[in-house]
């Protein structure tokens, strides 16, 4: 550290110059996250200094989690569903493994995960030791769930289906896979960090929630397409009693025991991902999805004119093409297979379609 102080002038334009260097996000077309809802600036703004690791000397913020929750529990098609907020995808998956595996002690307990699935699942089987079994996709880039069922053994604590998948924006056959934990007595956990705030606002959804019984935990991100700040994620389980095999006793904390991952939680994200969900109410998400939904149908159509052809048609906002190159200034990405990956996530407007459409045409003139 400096021996003295910099200026208060020097240091905001020392940290706007380090600003000016992020890319704005009108020409990223590779993330998951997007600017956050005017609500979720706002909201954040005002609980800055709160902190959910204790929760009895922010009663009012701890009471906003819990509406969070109960929000996301509902649109889940479970109100009684446990949960709490994360700080994202890979804390939800790490926690959903560590609760499977807590239910089923078994000396070599092992997983099965799609091949689609996010690299939090390898980052939560090295921390718990967890046999990582890796089931094939099909010809959709869903997870073939008969390839699942038959990679399940005495010693397979937990099976993971998608709903979004992070390179293609499939939804995993999860009826199926909910049959498949129901016969084996297996635990099941649905990755629906993407997913979870999309497809219940498809006009067809695709059932992949508590609504099937074979569903055990869901992981949903409000700061993915819940145009959150960061960070939020929440991980729901259907038996809440299940939170309790994580406890450890907190003496000196205004609660006795927390199950959470990390101590320290922010609140203001937590504020901020339930002034989204109030403000825009389902209507207001339908719209939103419905128009990134209509805007991904437009890419994909405008990119096959083009003669980059789609990969698959996704579920949810997330095309991929047979296509090399990007034009200059654009920020897409590559899947593990080679394709050509856009999110169209709500910055991706109408006008930045045809604008990127716009450059891949003169790109291949
Ligand atoms: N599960 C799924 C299905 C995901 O897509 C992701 C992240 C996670 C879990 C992990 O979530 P957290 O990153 O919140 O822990 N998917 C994006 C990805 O890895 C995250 C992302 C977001 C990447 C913005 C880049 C970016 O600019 O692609």
């Amino acid at each position: 550290m400096r021996e003295q102080g910099c200026p208060e002038g020097d240091l905001f334009s020392f940290l706007s110059l380090q600003r000016k260097k992020d890319l704005g996000y009108r020409n990223i077309l590779s993330s998951m996250c997007t600017p956050p809802h005017p609500v979720a600036a706002r909201a954040h703004a005002m609980f800055l200094e709160t902190n959910l690791g204790d929760p009895g000397l922010f009663p009012g913020t701890a009471e906003l989690e819990e509406l969070l929750v109960r929000r996301l529990a509902t649109l889940m098609h479970h109100p009684k569903a446990g949960g709490y907020a994360t700080s994202g995808g890979t804390e939800s998956n790490i926690q959903a493994f560590r609760i499977a595996k807590k239910q089923k002690p078994v000396e070599s307990p092992n997983v099965v995960v799609p091949a689609s699935s996010h690299f939090s699942f390898l980052k939560a089987c090295d921390i718990l030791g967890l046999a990582m079994r890796t089931a094939p996709l099909d010809t959709h880039f869903r997870v073939d769930a008969e390839a699942v069922e038959s990679l399940v053994d005495k010693d397979t604590v937990c099976i993971v289906g998608i709903a979004g998948t992070t390179e293609y924006g499939m939804v995993d056959p999860i009826a199926h896979l909910a049959d498949v934990a129901l016969d084996r007595d297996v635990f099941l956990h649905v990755d629906a960090a993407f997913g979870g705030m999309v497809v219940p606002f498809l006009d067809r959804p695709i059932p992949f929630d508590f609504h099937l019984p074979g569903v055990d935990s869901l992981s949903v991100d409000p700061h993915k397409m819940g145009m959150s700040t960061i960070p939020a994620g929440c991980l729901l389980v259907r038996n809440p009693e299940q939170f309790s095999c994580l406890n450890v006793d907190t003496p000196y904390l205004t609660v006795k025991r927390e199950c959470t991952l990390a101590g320290t939680r922010p609140g203001a994200s937590v504020a901020a991902a339930f002034a989204v969900l109030e403000y825009l109410g389902m209507d207001g998400m339908r719209a939103v999805v419905a128009g990134c939904m209509e805007n991904t149908r437009r890419l994909v159509e405008g990119m096959e004119t083009l003669g980059c052809e789609r990969a698959v048609t996704p579920d949810v906002n997330v095309a991929t093409f047979s296509c090399s190159r990007a034009p200059a200034g654009w920020r897409v990405s590559t899947t593990r297979a080679g394709h050509m990956r856009v999110v169209c996530m709500p910055h991706v407007t109408r006008d930045v379609i045809e604008a990127f459409l716009k450059d891949m045409s003169d790109m291949h003139a």
